[in-house]
């Protein structure tokens, strides 16, 4: 009996077993939009012990991690038959990333994950990493999982020179995954492809974000939606139609790109999605929201001014620091929407909010005037309006 081992073990395991079961709670930070949670729901060291141990004493006398997790990070989500389900993407100490799903009862704490991670279809000899699966329960019944499969680029001399496209991939039941033949479109590559949940004339409807190479979306304009005929031969047909362009010294200069799959309220489709600028300290993700029309999701109806969430204290510091974003948002029975971010490619946290808020802050935060001088009137009138009506002492 190996003493060392035996105590190590117990002790991790308290410690796991411990923070899986630890309560959240929210913050006391207020903006009246969403709330946010002191705890992250998922970290590195939610992922079971024996992903990364070797839990026989005789082959790991020092109980010494043998496949290390490095992070957890952004999730797909789905909220289905009372439980919240989320598909997280995992990145070994290797650098690679690969999908796991975690389960809990409740929407800010519990998650635990499933026994083994996501066994992909390996169908693209060249792909070398995936990441970021967004989680779409589609109106024709099956669960599709649209995420981004990163391939060398071998036409490069450039090592790291990389090639991205959307992977797809539906299952009935998180467990068993049929994948489909990655979407084709215009654009040499792809990444935050989402997949809308309802038909659009009949057909599937993605939301794309062209771009020129792998990190700069060059030419590309911005969030676009495009319809593909056949899901199982997935090829936009359509002219992929600029639904949220970036812009020139706003949150989404550099590049922007669809997040969560877009909620559904009666006054629009309320996107979550996301937008980078660049600075002195490399780039800055920051998510934004905007709404699109019940009946033509590809016409832009509210877009409200500036960012939704920046990463705030702690957030800020990871991997790639100075990053939130989001790939998966689930709503309720009760219309509560809990939004699964990751912060700095590191961790994955909640925030929560309402159908009536989010819808509230869609529709009346003014938006972007984009030049200082109108952005001091747009304030000057809120200023204004306010003086007035405090001093009017009701
Ligand atoms: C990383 C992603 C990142 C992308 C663009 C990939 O290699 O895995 O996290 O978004 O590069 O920088
Ligand atoms: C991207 C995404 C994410 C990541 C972000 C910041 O382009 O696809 O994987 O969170 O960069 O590194």
């Amino acid at each position: 009996m190996n003493k060392e081992f035996e105590e190590n073990l117990k002790r991790e395991t308290a410690k796991y077993e411990e923070l899986i079961n630890r309560k959240n709670r929210a913050t006391d930070a207020y903006n009246g939009i969403y709330q946010r949670y002191v705890n992250p729901v998922l970290t590195a060291a939610h992922t079971p012990l024996f992903w990364r141990y070797d839990m026989n004493p005789e082959t790991n006398p020092y109980f010494m991690e043998r496949l290390g997790i490095n992070a957890v990070l952004n999730s797909g989500a789905l909220y289905m038959n009372g439980k919240y389900y989320l598909v997280a993407r995992v990145e070994g100490n290797d650098r690679k990333s690969f999908f796991a799903v975690a389960e809990s009862d409740s929407p800010i704490d519990g998650f635990r994950f499933r026994d083994y991670p996501v066994r992909l279809p390996d169908t693209c000899p060249e792909e070398t990493n995936v990441y970021d699966m967004r989680l779409t329960k589609h109106e024709d019944g099956w669960i599709y999982g649209v995420f981004c499969s990163e391939s060398k680029d071998t036409s490069s001399s450039d090592l790291s020179a990389a090639n991205a496209q959307a992977g797809i991939v539906r299952t009935r039941d998180l467990e068993t995954w049929e994948r489909l033949p990655n979407l084709r479109s215009k654009s040499p590559q792809q990444r935050n492809v989402v997949l809308h949940p309802e038909f659009v004339d009949g057909k599937y409807a993605f939301y794309t974000r062209p771009q020129d190479d792998f990190i700069s979306t060059g030419s590309g304009g911005g969030v676009c939606i495009g319809l593909v005929g056949n899901i199982e031969d997935p090829v936009i047909c359509t002219e992929e139609k600029v639904i949220s362009p970036r812009r020139y010294h706003t949150i989404t200069e550099v590049k922007n790109g669809a997040g969560a799959v877009p909620i559904k309220t009666p006054k629009g489709w309320i996107h979550i999605a996301h937008g980078v600028r660049n600075t002195a300290a490399g780039l800055r993700y920051v998510l934004y929201v905007f709404v699109t029309d019940l009946n033509d999701p590809s016409k832009l109806i509210a877009e409200p001014s500036g960012l939704f969430m920046a990463p705030h204290g702690a957030e800020r510091v990871g991997d790639v620091s100075n990053v939130v974003f989001t790939n998966g948002a689930v709503v309720n029975e009760n219309n509560e929407i809990y939004i699964y971010y990751a912060s700095s490619d590191t961790r994955l946290h909640v925030a929560s909010t309402t159908v009536d808020r989010l819808t509230d802050f869609a529709f009346n935060t003014p938006s972007d005037p984009l030049r200082s001088v109108d952005c001091v009137k747009q304030r000057c009138g809120l200023i204004e309006k306010n003086l007035e009506f405090m001093r009017s002492g009701r």
